[in-house]
């Protein structure tokens, strides 16, 4: 078994019951069991910023599915929310589910990147992360907490 965490996020619809439905379905996949579920924060966007605001969440899973296979099953479940892929890159959309980390797994394959090439500068994804566990480390960069103070100290710095 291999514990891997799955970022989500929508920014159309109903954010809330789209983000449990995506939960609910994940949790009915084949060999995906669910162990902890983040709080739902609502976000300005990145990346693209003429969209509204997202609502981002994170999920602890247990599984027994390979990497690619587990990437699949998250798309399996953006596809039975009707997920299109649409519009520009970054721009809105009713679900993403994407595969953040997988303990102890590096991956750097066209399709599939494992650590997430963005999970260390994105507080959307990691603050869900720290809720869930303060001390995950995101392989070559440090934990989740020291990525995020790092954001924060960032955003909040005045001068110079
Ligand atoms: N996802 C993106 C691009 N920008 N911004 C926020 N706040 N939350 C997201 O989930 C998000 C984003 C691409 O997947
Ligand atoms: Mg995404
Ligand atoms: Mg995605």
């Amino acid at each position: 078994m291999s514990r891997a965490y799955v970022g989500l996020g929508a920014n159309l619809g109903d954010r809330a019951a789209t983000l449990a439905q995506a939960l609910a379905l994940l949790a009915e996949q084949p060999r995906i069991e669910v162990v902890a579920v983040s709080s739902f924060r609502d976000t300005a966007p990145v990346g693209y910023l003429d969209q509204p605001r997202f609502l981002n969440a994170a999920a602890a899973v247990e599984t027994s599915l390979e990497p690619q296979e587990l990437l699949t099953a998250l798309l399996e479940v953006e596809r039975q929310l009707g997920r299109t892929r649409e519009g520009p890159r970054y721009g809105p959309r009713t679900v993403d589910l994407d595969l953040l980390l997988i303990e102890g797994v590096a991956i750097d394959e066209p399709g599939l990147t494992i650590p997430h090439p963005r999970l260390h500068e994105r507080g959307f994804a990691l603050a869900p992360l720290v809720e869930l566990d303060a001390t995950i480390v995101v392989p070559g960069r440090g934990t989740v907490a020291q990525l995020l103070s790092g954001l924060e100290t960032e955003a909040t710095r005045i001068a110079p």
